[in-house]
Order: C-alpha cells, then sequence, then structure tokens
C-alpha cells in the first residue's frame, strides 16, 4: 500500500540537534534556542524570496512601473533579509553579537545568560548572491557562530572588548551553516563533527535530514571562478588554469581530460554545487579587490569550516589555510580556493613549485 512507502520516523532538524545535543560541549539548550531562531530566518527568507520573485514578475509585466519597482523590490529583499535574520538573532535570547554584511558595525544584543551559561557571536551574510535575484538564480544565507569569550564577559558595556569575539581565527567557530534558496531549500550544517545536508519540506515547514555526513567527491574536473577578472589578475592564476583547460598537461595526467567551467556568480550556489560535484571554486585577489573580494567572517570561514568538514580543503592564493586566518576588522576580506582535496592540491602544488 501507499502508506508504506512513508517514512514516519524522519529526522528534522529539530530532532537531529536534541539527538545530538549531548555532543555540544557546555551547550546547555542555548546552542539549541539559537538553531531555532536560525531556523526560523531561513524560512522566514525563503518564503520572502519566493513571494518577491511573483511580486516582482508581475511587475515587469506591467510597463507603466517596470524598472523603477523591480528595482526597488530587490533592494527591499536585501534589507527585508537583513531585517529577519537580526530580529530572529535578537529575541532568541542567546545571542550577544551580530555581524552582518549589510552593517558597518556589529550590534550588541542583551542577552538573558546566567554566569555559566553561553551565548554567541553569530556573523552573517543575510543574502548573499543578491545580483542574481532578478534572474531567479539561488541565492543564499551564510553564518558563522562563536561562543562569547568569558573574558569578555565582564566588559560587555566595552564595544572593543565585544569586537574580540570575533576577530577569531576560523578555528574558534563552533558552527557553521548556510541556507541555499533553489529550487528547494536546503541547509548545510556543521559543528566541527561532519556535515549534515538537510532540505525543507514546505508542507512540514521543517528542514528534513536528506544528506547524512556528506562527504566532497576527492576530485572532479570542473573550476568555478569569474574568468572575466583574468585582465586584473596575477599572471600566475591564468596559468594555472591554462594547465587545468589543457588535457595533456601534468596536472590532468590520471583524467586525460580538460577541465569544464561552471560559474553562476552567487557563492551559495557555486559552493553547493561544488560540495555535491567536486572541483575548484575561487575568488582571488585581482589587482581592483587587492584582498579577494570575499568576506572573511561570514563567507570564507563558514565555507572553510563546512569544506574541511566535508573532506575537503578551503586556502587563500598563498596556501595558506583559511582557518588558520585571523581577521582585523568584521569586514574583511580574503583570497580562496576551497573543493576537492585532489584539485585543490594541484593548486598547492601549483604554487609550491612556482
Ligand atoms: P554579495 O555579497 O554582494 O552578493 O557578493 C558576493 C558574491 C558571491 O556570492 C559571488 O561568489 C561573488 O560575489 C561573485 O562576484 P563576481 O560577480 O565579481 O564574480
Ligand atoms: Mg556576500
Amino acid at each position: 500500500s501507499s502508506s508504506e512507502s512513508i517514512d514516519t520516523d524522519i529526522i528534522t532538524l529539530s530532532r537531529f540537534i536534541i539527538e545530538n545535543q549531548r555532543n555540544f560541549q557546555n551547550a546547555k539548550g542555548n546552542l539549541t534556542l539559537l538553531l531555532n531562531a536560525l531556523q526560523f530566518a531561513f524560512k522566514f527568507i525563503s518564503q520572502t524570496i519566493r513571494k518577491a520573485e511573483l511580486v516582482n514578475l508581475i511587475n515587469v509585466q506591467n510597463h507603466s512601473i517596470s524598472i523603477n519597482s523591480t528595482g526597488d523590490v530587490q533592494k527591499k529583499l536585501d534589507i527585508l533579509s537583513d531585517e529577519i535574520f537580526l530580529n530572529a538573532m535578537k529575541s532568541c535570547g542567546v545571542v550577544k553579537i551580530l555581524v552582518s554584511e549589510e552593517q558597518e558595525d556589529l550590534i550588541i544584543f542583551n542577552t538573558v545568560e546566567g554566569e555559566d551559561e553561553t551565548s554567541y557571536a553569530v556573523c552573517c551574510d543575510p543574502i548573499d548572491g543578491s545580483s542574481n535575484l532578478d534572474a531567479g538564480v539561488a541565492v543564499g544565507t551564510i553564518v558563522s557562530i562563536f561562543k562569547i569569550l568569558p573574558e569578555t564577559k565582564a566588559k560587555y558595556a566595552d564595544p572593543n572588548e565585544l569586537t574580540k569575539n570575533v576577530l577569531r581565527t576560523g578555528h574558534d567557530m563552533v558552527a557553521a551553516c548556510y541556507a541555499m534558496y533553489g529550487a528547494s531549500t536546503h541547509l548545510f550544517i556543521t559543528f566541527g563533527d561532519g556535515v549534515d545536508g538537510f532540505t525543507l519540506d514546505n508542507n512540514l515547514g521543517e528542514f528534513i535530514l536528506t544528506q547524512p555526513n556528506l562527504k566532497i567527491p576527492e576530485q572532479r574536473s570542473i573550476y568555478s571562478i569569474n574568468e572575466g577578472n583574468g585582465y586584473n589578475w596575477d599572471e600566475s592564476i591564468l596559468e594555472f588554469l591554462k594547465f587545468l583547460k589543457d588535457p595533456k598537461s601534468e596536472m590532468n595526467k590520471s583524467t586525460k581530460s580538460p577541465y569544464t567551467a561552471r560559474y553562476i556568480g552567487s557563492m551559495v550556489a557555486d559552493v553547493h554545487r561544488t560540495f555535491l560535484y567536486g572541483g575548484i571554486f575561487s575568488y582571488p585577489c585581482d589587482k581592483k579587490n587587492p584582498n579577494g573580494k570575499l568576506r572573511l567572517l561570514y563567507e570564507a570561514f563558514p565555507m572553510a569550516f563546512l569544506m574541511e568538514q566535508a573532506g575537503g580543503k578551503a586556502v587563500n592564493d598563498f596556501g595558506e589555510r583559511i582557518l588558520d586566518l585571523k581577521p582585523t576588522h568584521i569586514h574583511d576580506k580574503s583570497s580562496i580556493w576551497l573543493g576537492s582535496t585532489d584539485d585543490i592540491d594541484k593548486y598547492l602544488k601549483f604554487i609550491h613549485d612556482k
């Protein structure tokens, strides 16, 4: 009968968190509160994007209000998502600090924690890839999570003291995740013990565990980079790509075929594909962006943490591990190369031999 094909014992994100709680050292339920707020924000943003797309398209057909209103709706989506995220973090009561790509300064909230309870610092890009929204291309929300340093607690009134909580190396993250608003809404999350993938069931309103302990393929001949920036690149990057595209190069000895190009221009979507198919995603430094374009705290760090936990690698142009880096300002940028171990190793060997 049809009921036999229905799994009645599915693992929702809430269940997953409860069942794994004992593994989250000293979390005492506060991490659960934070994750509930995150889930809510992802669902809310997901719905808002889907609604706005329809409103937007209807307006585009109405020529009298076309271009302006289109632009407006998109601008509103950036701001709306930032507000949704901020309110969710504020109201959960366990987030002390929020860093958002949309906000110049770090935001400080009142928390309700007692002496030995944990509160968190959360860094986010509420809608990454927003330049793609008009075309209905997948965008996402990227998040990194740190625990508040106990020594800063006594000095909560001092913003400089509080900033120390996020000017740390990537190794200090306790969790990282991204939500991708594509054909479905996906959530990839790590607590430092592998990566688990969830998919939003719109009818249930729940994230369902669909890719437990996800691992990236070890090799795949795909490169994902904005080659239009080539003119402004260091010569060596052009040379590396030339090797990747040459079926007879030493780098392609085992496959004897060239790399294929895939670039969406939406980091979450490009990295999501890389998790599933493998290959390389990169945004290197160029003359216009001497420190790269992507932000360390809420783009490079969380994606590097997830990538390493999925068995891949994440380094900068100089081959330094992304997680070893330490920002000096909350909106610091970094170059990035991430993806399958074998493919990133080719880049590391290339720069080493130079
Ligand atoms: P955003 O945060 O303003 O959306 O910019 C970040 C985005 C990433 O999603 C994407 O990887 C990159 O910018 C694409 O940049 P470019 O258009 O220069 O290739
Ligand atoms: Mg961004």
